[in-house]
């Protein structure tokens, strides 16, 4: 873990765009305050496809064979997959996948508490590398993707191609794919969504500063850095940037670096999609959209996938990817 933080910072740190993969943003602490992002007013995305999870879920469970198994990708929010496993037509089980195996184990027992007939088989998996399934799965269930959150988005697109082309291969021919997007919409709604008044995006950003330096002892000064979110129109989507407020001598693993007065790290992006774009981002992968389901404002989209054609062979292996946590 520290040799590839450390790999990837000093890569950042060598290359000018300085772009840290969004995964470290997630430390324990970083996790919490994802957690306090999530319920902030300005921060719409979470409440928004939970809103659209329950005015709709009898009609997407209605859309989903019975006795299928849920494969869900990061280990369950319990607030969307609680009431999804409830709305489903007798699953054949739940497989919930996750980089971390306290996470992944804590989500299981929960879930085998609330549904104590329901076989629950939980698979660390890195979706930044190449994961698998559990092998003992019942083999003539259909498979269930479920990818909430949007988390999709903070892929740039040939990592989110080569996500879903792998969860074809993986959940086989008959398969459908459940995934939450984040619509494209004005900069007036983004920005405040990822610079809130609060200020807890903007603690969210600098805590990667403060992981780096406990984790490679490293000497960034957190407050000499500024929380920017940069709406960018093609493709759209929003960056977060921690910007240097003056000229700044930084020491990461015996190495020196000089960054300028305005020159800024580059932490995140989550790009936002129009349903046109990514039907046809999805379609490229192997999934065809079904149906989908927004909010009255149209800010945000649940879209039920399913496989096309015959178990589909990326036709590269996908480039590593790095996400997030949730
Ligand atoms: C996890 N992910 C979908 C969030 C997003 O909206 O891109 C992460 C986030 N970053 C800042 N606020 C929320």
């Amino acid at each position: 873990m520290t040799d590839t933080l450390q790999n990837d910072v000093l890569a950042a740190l060598r290359d000018p765009g300085h772009r840290i993969p969004s995964a470290w943003l997630y430390d324990a602490h970083g996790s919490e305050l994802f957690e306090a992002i999530t319920r902030l007013p300005s921060y719409y995305p979470t409440r928004t496809e939970i809103g659209i999870l329950d005015a709709h879920l009898p009609e997407i469970a209605a859309a989903i064979p019975a006795n299928s198994l849920l494969v869900e990708l990061g280990s369950g929010s319990s607030r969307k997959t609680v009431p999804l496993i409830d709305a489903l037509h007798e699953p054949a089980g739940y497989v919930p996948l996750d980089i971390s195996a306290d996470y992944l184990a804590d989500a299981a027992e929960s879930l085998r508490a609330r549904f104590p007939g329901l076989p629950v088989h939980p698979r660390v998996a890195d979706f930044t590398a190449d994961f698998d399934l559990p092998g003992e799965l019942p083999a003539h269930a259909s498979r269930l993707g479920f990818f909430p959150g949007s988390t999709i988005g903070n892929l740039d697109a040939e990592d989110a191609r080569g996500l879903l082309q792998h969860c074809h291969g993986l959940l086989g021919p008959d398969s459908m794919f459940l995934i939450g997007i984040d619509l494209d919409k004005s900069a007036d709604i983004l920005i405040p969504a990822y610079d809130d008044p609060e200020g807890v995006t903007a603690a969210f950003n600098r805590n990667l500063l403060v992981r780096i330096n406990r984790e490679l002892n490293a000497d960034f000064d957190p407050e000499g850095f500024r929380h920017e979110a940069r709406y960018f129109e093609t493709p759209p989507r929003i960056e977060m940037h921690l910007v240097c407020e003056r000229t700044t001598t930084v020491h990461v693993g015996g190495e020196r670096f000089e960054l300028a007065a305005g020159e800024s790290l580059h932490t995140e992006t989550s790009h936002k999609y129009s349903l046109g774009a990514f039907t046809t981002l999805a379609a490229e992968a192997g999934w065809s959209v079904n149906n989908h389901w927004t909010d009255p404002q149209g800010r945000f989209a649940v879209l039920l996938m399913q496989a096309t054609g015959s178990r589909y062979n990326p036709p590269v292996t996908p480039k590593p990817y790095r996400s997030h946590r949730p």
